[in-house]
């Protein structure tokens, strides 16, 4: 039996959908770093040696085919099997086109899709009507696939579109009326998100912080909120409680910011708290305790605010 296991977002599902261009799988398996990383050995996701993996970091066990560009995501030894890695590739999709497309001609068709790829990936939009156009269709799907419930779009809703999207004419499959209707909900949703995240914003420096003190806001998370109210600030920090726990979420401003920095924010984030990371304009920290929380956000703030200073 042949298996391929891949990221549950849009990356996951344009890498998926590349690979199995070339070659059909009898089963698709979508997971998430959280349950590679888990710490309980029975939550954690278990590779199998036959397996062809993508967009995840590099499995535990040697399988077929391993291809990655998180920075985190190589970790041990060299893999003794097919791999591909480049941590500067601005997405997974990417890696595998530019490595692929000249002995598979075939692959020539999904250029725009990477491309879109690239720029929701590396959350390197040009302008702030990027995030919502729904006339890209890799925009459009990866506001689609966050609609409904996960379980479901994880385990039949997802893994359908890869082999659609490899096998039937792609654009055709993407022009489904449905999935472009979950899009515009998700974008509405979006929309009353940015309104209502408005009374928990400051500018400290260059970045501008969001703190909802553990409080609901209504929408679904959007995560460029902070940069349309104040399209100026260079960066965004998001501070998540829950718990009495806190997670921290910081950004570049895509709209400012068009080429790259010195700073990788997914390393940074990697480095402050184990098990963190993301990319290099995007960085995420594991939970932070209470008694540690005050000094590590005056540490996250002061790095980016002399970040910009360059
Ligand atoms: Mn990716």
């Amino acid at each position: 039996m042949s298996r391929l296991v891949t990221h549950t977002d849009l990356d996951g599902i344009v890498s998926g959908a590349l690979i199995y261009a070339m070659h059909p799988f009898s089963d698709i398996e979508m997971t998430d770093y959280k349950w590679i990383d888990h710490k309980q050995a029975n939550h954690r996701f278990r590779f199998l040696e036959d397996d062809t993996v993508v967009d995840l970091p590099m499995p535990d066990i040697d399988v077929r085919f391993w291809a990655d560009h998180h920075p985190t995501g190589f970790r041990h030894s060299t893999p003794t099997y097919d791999y591909l890695y480049d941590q500067h590739a601005p997405s997974c999709a990417r890696l595998i086109y530019d490595n692929f497309v000249r002995q598979h001609d075939h692959l020539k068709k999904y250029e725009g899709l990477v491309i879109d790829t690239d720029m929701v990936d590396s959350a390197r939009y040009k302008t702030i009507d990027d995030v919502h156009d729904l006339s890209r269709y890799g925009v459009m799907l990866n506001l689609a696939i966050y609609v409904g419930p996960m379980d479901f779009n994880n385990r039949f809703m997802k893994p359908d579109l890869i082999r659609r999207i490899a096998t039937e004419p792609w654009k055709q499959v993407l022009d489904n009326p449905l999935l472009h209707m979950m899009a515009e909900y998700n974008v509405e949703q979006h929309r009353v998100y940015e309104e209502d995240v408005k009374r928990y914003l400051r500018m400290e420096g260059n970045t501008v912080v969001q703190d909802t003190g553990g409080r609901r806001v209504k929408g679904s998370l959007s995560r460029f909120a902070s940069f349309m109210h104040f399209p100026d600030s260079l960066y965004q920090l998001i501070i998540q409680k829950k718990y009495e726990r806190y997670k921290l979420i910081f950004s570049e401003n895509p709209f400012i910011y068009s080429h790259p920095r010195n700073v990788h924010l997914g390393e940074f984030a990697a480095r402050l708290t184990p098990g963190g990371g993301g990319h290099k304009a995007i960085g995420q920290t594991k939970e932070i305790e209470p008694k540690e929380f005050p000094k590590k956000l005056r540490f996250v703030l002061d790095t980016l605010n002399s970040i910009t200073s360059d």
